[in-house]
């Protein structure tokens, strides 16, 4: 077999952004566009000579076409051994966990994870280090310079491996062996929960529904929650991973998730629901008649960690990305432990997990996860809830409102305007920053501002700065209002605006989120002036 040494020049615009490079399908088809970026990361990480790698995508469109090339380049550049799922699939927590016991150099995911897949919606790219988590930002600044001066790449001249069996096969020197992408996650599941106590909960009648939304998590929902837990067929749904997730938006929010939400708060509804996004990353936790917040599950899991056998010993710490809620905070202060907030993607809490500092992290966008994996873990967080609920015998429901009860209320919701002229979104965050000294004691909707600033993070354990991660505006009263730019879409600008009020007196815990925030949206626009900006009068997604 023949190794090629391709000429190739710089494509402009393969710069990672919150998690990895996402393009449209098309771009990635592209000539030399995936080469390109494959090889940067390849040199950018010091070349594959004798490394071992772990290979796995989502199931999108072109991720069997994208796998085979990037296992012929990594043959081509000497690589040792690269561990692949099944029919190329993996979904992110499990490729985490694999590099992770497999001691892998690192490893490569084609996830474009909760965006669209198919030919006209997105594809992408993650590389992940030798912990199994997210390539640090210094990482992907030298994966990005190499983007930029690459001259030539280089490929082996090969047939396509065949990824349907499991077992050992060799593409030139290179071995690749393709690997069950559940059995291994699963175990390391059961490991961490009390399955006995599940199993019981779902034999005694408990009824649960888990939305994959066409994605990754299907088989591994299939076999853990009806397989090992015994939970009747069909409480998994939409399981099988297709190319182009259903024609669906595999985000496990309330409003692309909405069958599942109607299901929930409908005269049927089951105790439990739950769904994740296109790379089984994310999470949704709903129960009969009660959506939770990202951000109160991660205080909720936190608050009742030790009744899960992994957690029992207690949490070193927790983390939260600086937009979610702070619900955790309160948890962590009645704890007297750690609590660290970092900016948007998980990559920021890989160093407080290798250090021991934190043990939960989350975000307020369905991302929950612990010291078990590098990633954030939708089914786990699933697991997580169940062992909870199992352990309390209530409701999610009733444990919700104990909880906001004991550390009162973050109301809170994320408004999302997507596909938004890049110059106008552009020229809103900038005028707003050029205006956050002078905010301090002036008033908007009638809350007065008490403080303004834009979020940057020293990372404690190497001192790293990361600046520029998000304009902070805290108003009377415990109300906070976040703004953003997205680093994962790929159609103009999305702006990302989240908002927040403590509320901690007794009556009023039971209030509609975004009644309860209005004067919060009131004062966003007039301090942002987003529908001057963006020329929208409404977000379009509310979570
Ligand atoms: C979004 C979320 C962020 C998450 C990231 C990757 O980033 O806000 O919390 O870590 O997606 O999630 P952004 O830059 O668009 O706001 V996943 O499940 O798409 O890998
Ligand atoms: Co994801």
């Amino acid at each position: 077999m023949q190794i090629h040494t391709v000429k190739t020049t710089p494509i402009e615009g393969q710069k990672p952004g919150t998690s990895g490079l996402r393009k449209k399908t098309a771009v990635f088809m592209g000539p030399h566009y995936l080469e390109n970026f494959i090889q940067s990361v390849i040199t950018g990480t010091g070349g594959a000579q004798g490394k071992t790698y772990v290979l796995g995508g989502d199931g999108r469109y072109f991720n069997d076409r994208a796998a085979q090339v990037i296992l012929r380049m990594l043959a081509a550049q000497g690589a040792m051994k690269v561990i692949v799922g099944q029919n190329a699939l993996l979904s992110t927590p499990a490729a985490s966990h694999l590099i992770r016991k497999r001691g892998a150099d690192g490893g490569f995911i084609m996830s474009a994870s909760h965006n669209p897949g198919g030919p006209n919606e997105d594809f992408g790219v993650k590389f992940n280090g030798p912990n199994g988590g997210p390539a640090p930002e210094g990482m992907t600044a030298k994966m990005y310079e190499e983007t930029t001066r690459i001259t030539e790449y280089k490929i082996l001249d090969a047939q396509d491996v065949d990824f349907s069996g499991v077992g050992t096969q060799k593409l030139g020197e290179l071995e690749v062996e393709v690997v069950d992408p559940v059995a291994d996650y699963a175990a390391m599941m059961e490991d961490l929960f009390d399955f006995d106590k599940i199993r019981a909960l779902l034999a005694g009648g408990f009824t649960m529904r888990f939305d994959a939304m066409h994605a990754v998590t299907g088989p591994y929902a299939k076999a853990i929650f009806e397989g090992a837990l015994g939970a009747p067929e069909g409480s998994v749904i939409n399981a099988v991973p297709s190319p182009d997730f259903g024609g669906g938006h595999p985000d496990p929010n309330p409003i692309w998730a909405k069958p599942l939400m109607d299901e929930m708060f409908g005269p049927d509804a089951p105790d439990f629901g739950a769904a994740s996004d296109g790379d089984g990353d994310r999470n949704m936790i709903v129960g009969r008649g009660a959506y939770v917040t990202p951000s109160d599950s991660l205080a909720v899991l936190a608050a009742n960690a030790t009744l899960a056998p992994a957690y029992k010993g207690g949490l070193a710490g927790v983390a939260r990305s600086m937009p979610t809620s702070g619900a955790t905070d309160r948890v962590a202060e009645a704890l007297g432990i750690e609590c660290h907030e970092t900016p948007t993607g998980w990559k920021f809490f890989g160093n407080l997990l290798d250090a021991g500092r934190a043990t939960l992290c989350g975000e307020e966008s369905a991302g929950t996860g612990s010291d078990h994996v590098r990633e954030k873990d939708g089914v786990w967080a699933v697991l997580f809830w169940l062992n909870i609920l199992a352990e309390t015998g209530q409701s999610v429901g009733a444990l919700l409102e104990a909880h906001w009860r004991k550390f009162g209320r973050n109301y809170y919701s994320r408004h999302d305007y997507e596909a938004v002229d890049s110059a106008a979104a552009n020229t809103l965050v900038e005028e707003l920053r050029a205006k956050l000294d002078d905010l301090p004691g002036q008033s908007f909707a009638g809350l007065t501002v008490e403080g303004a600033d834009e979020f940057a993070y020293t990372d404690p354990t190497d001192g790293s700065v990361s600046e520029g991660q998000g304009i902070r505006i805290m108003l009377e009263g415990g109300r906070r209002i976040v703004l953003r730019l997205s680093g994962t879409g790929t159609d103009g600008a999305t702006l990302r605006v989240y908002l927040e009020r403590l509320e901690t007196r007794p009556d009023h815990l039971d209030h509609d989120p975004q009644e309860a925030l209005a004067d919060v949206i009131a004062a966003a626009d007039a301090i942002a002036g987003i529908t001057r900006h963006t020329g929208r009068d409404a977000p379009d997604v509310r979570t």
